[in-house]
């Protein structure tokens, strides 16, 4: 039989699953006006683009899609504050032909070993994933129709899985691969501040057409007012098979609790007056 402790956790369970679902954080992205370059340097652009500030864990407890059983950092026994485990700024913009995604990233170890090395597992590995649906739609689906994930691995070793791909089409789900070399281009600085091998900054463009424009026939060049799903994904297992693993505005693959991400205009640096 079930108890009334559990019965009740259940519950509690449904209900934030469905405020959640219902209550999608909605992030405007800005369209850069001029591309940037695509150097490890996020200095031209960072100011222009969204980024709602530092995440680590003691923030990401407090969102309203934290699972603690999956937004969790790694205890390996000889473990800095959580703080210093992991935190990250993540940057995202668009314009015409390209998404820009950047991060920069505190972190005590850089891990890009896999225990049982495959192409696919990004997330056993230091990793920035940008999920995310365009057009976005209210149907849950799972690597469907329109869903792409853009993952990079903290490897600057640079192997071609470690810029991957996953994503859906009209009539497959899934659909695992590097992203192709023509639709990418990315760098990483490791360790920019001189405080730990595990620090770095990606700066990294992906091939709208390219990529949405597999995935799903209803997308269409990018406009300002046009709507997309995003949720970044960034796994961090120091060590061992699986470890920290931050998950931002969504709940992991299902795309109807991604962030609402609406495209708009170029934005203006934040404003510091004088006294
Ligand atoms: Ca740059
Ligand atoms: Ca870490
Ligand atoms: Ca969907
Ligand atoms: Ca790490």
């Amino acid at each position: 039989m079930m108890s009334s402790r559990s019965l009740f956790a259940g519950i509690l369970l449904m209900c934030s699953t469905a405020v959640w679902s219902a209550d999608s954080p909605t992030l405007y992205v800005p369209r850069l006006a001029a591309p940037p370059a695509i150097d490890g340097d996020l200095a031209e652009w960072k100011e222009l683009a969204f980024t709602d500030g530092v995440w680590d864990i003691y923030r990401l407890r407090h969102a309203p899609w934290f699972e603690p059983a999956r937004n969790r950092l790694t205890d390996h026994g000889d473990e800095p504050s959580p703080a210093e485990d992991l935190q990250a700024r993540y940057y995202t913009a668009w314009d015409e032909n390209y998404l820009y995604l950047g991060a920069e990233v505190r972190d005590n170890a850089n891990d890009v070993e896999d225990p049982e090395p495959a192409d696919k597992r990004w997330y056993f590995q230091d990793c920035i994933c940008w999920f995310m649906e365009g057009p976005r739609d209210e149907a849950p689906e799972f690597f469907g129709q329109g869903d792409n994930a853009f993952c990079f691995v903290a490897d600057v070793r640079r192997p071609p899985a470690a810029a991957w791909w996953r994503h859906g089409s009209p009539d497959s789900t899934y659909l695992e691969e590097p992203l192709p070399a023509a639709a990418v281009e990315y760098q990483l600085r490791m360790d920019p501040w001189g405080r730990s091998q595990g620090d770095f900054i990606l700066e990294a463009r992906v091939d709208l057409r390219a990529t949405f424009g597999k995935s799903d026939p209803r997308w269409a060049p990018p406009q300002v007012g046009d709507e997309y799903g995003l949720e970044i994904v960034h796994t961090d297992p120091d060590g061992g098979p699986y470890g920290g693993h931050f998950i931002v505005y969504g709940t992991g693959d299902d795309d109807s609790t991604f962030g609402r991400m609406i495209l708009v205009g170029p934005s203006a640096p934040v404003e510091r007056r004088k006294q």
